[in-house]
C-alpha cells in the first residue's frame, strides 16, 4: 500500500476496521476509500463485513440517527424522503465524458473534468459530522460467473441497511479477488441534512464515470438514486455487458409453473410502475427477481441470474386481494423497511391497501392533514405514489428456490411490457427473435409514471424499459441485444404484453388478475402445448385456449366478445406507433442498424395488406376464417 493511502486510513480507521480494510488486500480498493475520506472527511468510519452485527449496528445507526423509524411491528421501519426527493432524478443524473466524446443526443452526459470538479465540491467534507460506512456487496448469486463485486461508501445507513437487505454480503467475496482492479465503486452522501432530509436538492447529482466504473451521489436520498447497486451499477453493467457479450437488464426472473409441475423462467422487461413487480409476483408462482437480471449465454443456452435478493418494490394499490403475497409480506414481523408511506402511531397506510385511509399523520411533507395542498397547489397525497417496501425475497411465499444458483436460470420466454391504452393487444408472440427484439422490446412506449421525477402520463419511448440506463450508443445496444441469440440452440420465445389497453368508452378491458392468463399461455406457448392465430403484429391466442385458461385458473367466463374487444387487431393504431418510433430512431439514433428500418417496413406492409382485405379495426375470428393456424409451430 502507497504511504500516503496508509497514512489516511490509519489516521481515520481505528484498529479493528483498520484490519477489516486491509485484510482485504486490493490497492485500488484502499485508494478508494482513502480518498473518499480526504474528501468528505467523516467523524468516523465504520468498516461492515457480512456479520450480522454489522448489519445490526447499521440499523440501529439509522434508527439513532433519525432516518428510520421502528414501527409497530418487529422488524419494520419507515424511512422518509425529502418532499422534492421522491424519485429517480433523471434530469442530473448524466454520464461523466471526456471532451469530444458523446454517446448519442439521448444519454445525457457532462464534461467529465467540470463535472467531477463540480460534484467533488458538494462532497467536500461532506461527512464532517457523521460516520462513514464502508460496505461490500456482490451482484449477483455468490460464486457464479454472473457476479460483480461492489464497494458502496455512505454517509446513510438507511442506503446500507436498504443494501444489506436487496444484496448478497460482498466482503468475504471481495477478498478473494486478490488485487483486480474489476470491481464497481459507489461514493454516497446526502450532504446537508434539515429535519433529516437532504435539503439542497438543488445541489443533487448523480454523476457516473463509466471508465472508472464508479458513480457519484449527492444531496439525495431517494434509493434509486443513492442506492448504488440499484440503477447506477445498472448503467456500469451495460456498459460492462456490452464489452464482454452478455446482457444487463431491467428485467423480472420468474418461474412460471405449467402443467404436471413443469417449470419454466421468463424474463420480464417493463417501464417502472407498470406491472414489472406484480407480474414476478402472481399467484401460483415463483419469483426469483423483479427488477434487474443478467443474461449470459453458457454452452449453447441462455440463461439469466437477478442481480439482487431483495425487492424495491412500490407500495401502491398493495392490498390483500391484488397482491396477497406481498400484502401479507407486509404485515408479517420480517424485516421491511417502508419508504415514503403515511404513518399513524408507529402503523404504516399507502393509497389502495384496501381500507380507509386515516386523515391526518406523518408523511412525506411532514405533519400531513388530508387535503393540504403543496407549494405549487397540488394536494399532497396520504402516501407518495411512488412510496416503497424493501425486503428480502427468502422471506416471500413465494420465493423460487433458484433465486441463488450460481448458474441462473434457463430463460425458455422474454415478455416486453409498456403502458399502452390503444395499440397492442394484451398478450402476443413475436414471429422470431429478431422481430421481438425490434418489434417488442426496441419498441416499448409508455407513459410516464411517478417512478421518476416530472409529469406523469407523457408517452415516451422507453426501448426495452431500459432508456434510463443504457449506457452505450442505443443503437448499439438493439445490435448486441439481435446478435445475442446468436450460437443459442433454442433462443427464447419473445412476448409483448399490455395491461393497460382500454375499449372505446376509455375503460381498461382487463382486470388486474387477467395477466396470470397471459403469462401462462406464454408458458404454454414456450412448451409447444398450443397453437396460435397468425395476425399482421404476430401470433395471436386462439379463443378456446384464453377460454380454458380463464375457466381454470380464473374460475370465470372469457367470452368470445371479450376475446374480440381486445384481440381485435387495431391497424391504424399500430401503423401510427411504428411511424412514432421510427421517428425517434432516424432522428435521435445514428447508430441504428438497419434491420430495425427493414423490420419496421415489413410489419408496415403487412398490416396495409391486412387492412386492405379486412378493414381498420380487424377480429381474430376474421383472420381464423380459413386463416393459418400456425399448429406447426408447436
Ligand atoms: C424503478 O424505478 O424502476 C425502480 C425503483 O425499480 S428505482 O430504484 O428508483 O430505480
Ligand atoms: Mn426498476
Amino acid at each position: 500500500m502507497a504511504g500516503e493511502v496508509k497514512d489516511i486510513l490509519k489516521r481515520k480507521l481505528t484498529g479493528k476496521h483498520y484490519e477489516r480494510l486491509i485484510a482485504i488486500a486490493n490497492s485500488k480498493m484502499h485508494r478508494f476509500v482513502a480518498d473518499a475520506i480526504e474528501l468528505t472527511d467523516p467523524s468516523s468510519v465504520y468498516v461492515c463485513t457480512d456479520s450480522p452485527d454489522d448489519v445490526a449496528y447499521i440499523r440501529a445507526l439509522a434508527i439513532k440517527n433519525g432516518e428510520e423509524i421502528p414501527l409497530d411491528i418487529k422488524g419494520h421501519t419507515c424511512h422518509f424522503d425529502g418532499y422534492h426527493d421522491q424519485g429517480r432524478d433523471t434530469f442530473s443524473t448524466r454520464y461523466l465524458l471526456p471532451t469530444g466524446s458523446s454517446l448519442g443526443e439521448s444519454l445525457k452526459s457532462v464534461e467529465k473534468q467540470a463535472g467531477v470538479a463540480e460534484v467533488r465540491g458538494f462532497l467536500k467534507n461532506s461527512m464532517a459530522d457523521r460516520e462513514m460506512l464502508i460496505c461490500f456487496w456482490a451482484l449477483g448469486p455468490i460464486g457464479s460467473d454472473f457476479a460483480i463485486p461492489c464497494i458502496q461508501i455512505t454517509d446513510s445507513p438507511y442506503v446500507a441497511h436498504s443494501e444489506s437487505i436487496l444484496y448478497r454480503p460482498g466482503y468475504e467475496q471481495f477478498k478473494k479477488i486478490g488485487d483486480s482492479p474489476h470491481f464497481f465503486r459507489f461514493l454516497h452522501s446526502e450532504g446537508e441534512l434539515e429535519k433529516f432530509v437532504s435539503k439542497n436538492v438543488d445541489k443533487r447529482r448523480v454523476y457516473i464515470d463509466l471508465e472508472e466504473e464508479m458513480v457519484y451521489s449527492v444531496n439525495t436520498q431517494y434509493g434509486g438514486n443513492t442506492i448504488g447497486l440499484k440503477k447506477l451499477a445498472l448503467r456500469l453493467a451495460i456498459q460492462k455487458a456490452s464489452r464482454e457479450g452478455w446482457l444487463a437488464e431491467h428485467m423480472f426472473v420468474m418461474g412460471v409453473h405449467g402443467p404436471k409441475g413443469r417449470v419454466t423462467y421468463f424474463t420480464g422487461a417493463f417501464p417502472s410502475a407498470c406491472g414489472k413487480t406484480s407480474t414476478s409476483m402472481l399467484p401460483g408462482q415463483t419469483i426469483v427477481g423483479d427488477d434487474i437480471a443478467y443474461l449470459r449465454k453458457k454452452e449453447g443456452q441462455m440463461r439469466c441470474a437477478n442481480v439482487e435478493k431483495g425487492i424495491f418494490g412500490i407500495i401502491r394499490d398493495v392490498n390483500s386481494k391484488d397482491d396477497p403475497i406481498i400484502y401479507e409480506a407486509l404485515t408479517e414481523p420480517i424485516e421491511v423497511i417502508f419508504s415514503n408511506v403515511l404513518l399513524v402511531d408507529n402503523k404504516p397506510h399507502w393509497l389502495g391497501m384496501g381500507r380507509e385511509l386515516p386523515k391526518k399523520g406523518i408523511n412525506h411533507s411532514g405533519q400531513w392533514l388530508e387535503g393540504t395542498k403543496d407549494d405549487k397547489g397540488n394536494e399532497i397525497t396520504a402516501s407518495h405514489k411512488n412510496a416503497r417496501y424493501c425486503l428480502n425475497i427468502p422471506d416471500l411465499a413465494n420465493c423460487d428456490p433458484l433465486l441463488d444458483e450460481p448458474e441462473g436460470v434457463l430463460v425458455g420466454g422474454i415478455v416486453y411490457g409498456g403502458r399502452d391504452s390503444d395499440t397492442w393487444v394484451p398478450v402476443e408472440q413475436a414471429f422470431n427473435w429478431n422481430e421481438g427484439i425490434i418489434l417488442k422490446g426496441a419498441a416499448i412506449e409508455s407513459e410516464t409514471t411517478a417512478a421518476t421525477l416530472g409529469k406523469e402520463g407523457v408517452r415516451t419511448f422507453n426501448l426495452m424499459s431500459n432508456i434510463d440506463f443504457v449506457s452505450i450508443p442505443l443503437g448499439r445496444y438493439v445490435q448486441i441485444n439481435l446478435d445475442f441469440a446468436n450460437g443459442v440452440k433454442k433462443p427464447p420465445l419473445v412476448f409483448s404484453v399490455n395491461y393497460f389497453l382500454r375499449g372505446k368508452d376509455g375503460k381498461y378491458l382487463n382486470g388486474m388478475a387477467d395477466k396470470l392468463v397471459w403469462i401462462l399461455w406464454a408458458e404454454l406457448r414456450v412448451n409447444g402445448d398450443v397453437g396460435v392465430l397468425k395476425t399482421p403484429t404476430g401470433f395471436v391466442p386462439i379463443y378456446d385456449d384464453l377460454a380454458r385458461l380463464f375457466r381454470q385458473h380464473l374460475s370465470r367466463d372469457f367470452t368470445r366478445d371479450d376475446y374480440v374487444r381486445q384481440f381485435t387487431i387495431r391497424i391504424p393504431e399500430n401503423l401510427a406507433k411504428l411511424d412514432r418510433v421510427e421517428k425517434v430512431y432516424r432522428e435521435k439514433v445514428p447508430d441504428t442498424p438497419q434491420i430495425l428500418f427493414r423490420t419496421f417496413d415489413e410489419a408496415r406492409s403487412r398490416l396495409k395488406a391486412a387492412a386492405h382485405k379486412h378493414g381498420d379495426y380487424i377480429s381474430p375470428f376474421d383472420l381464423a376464417q380459413g386463416g393459418p393456424f400456425d399448429l406447426a409451430e408447436k
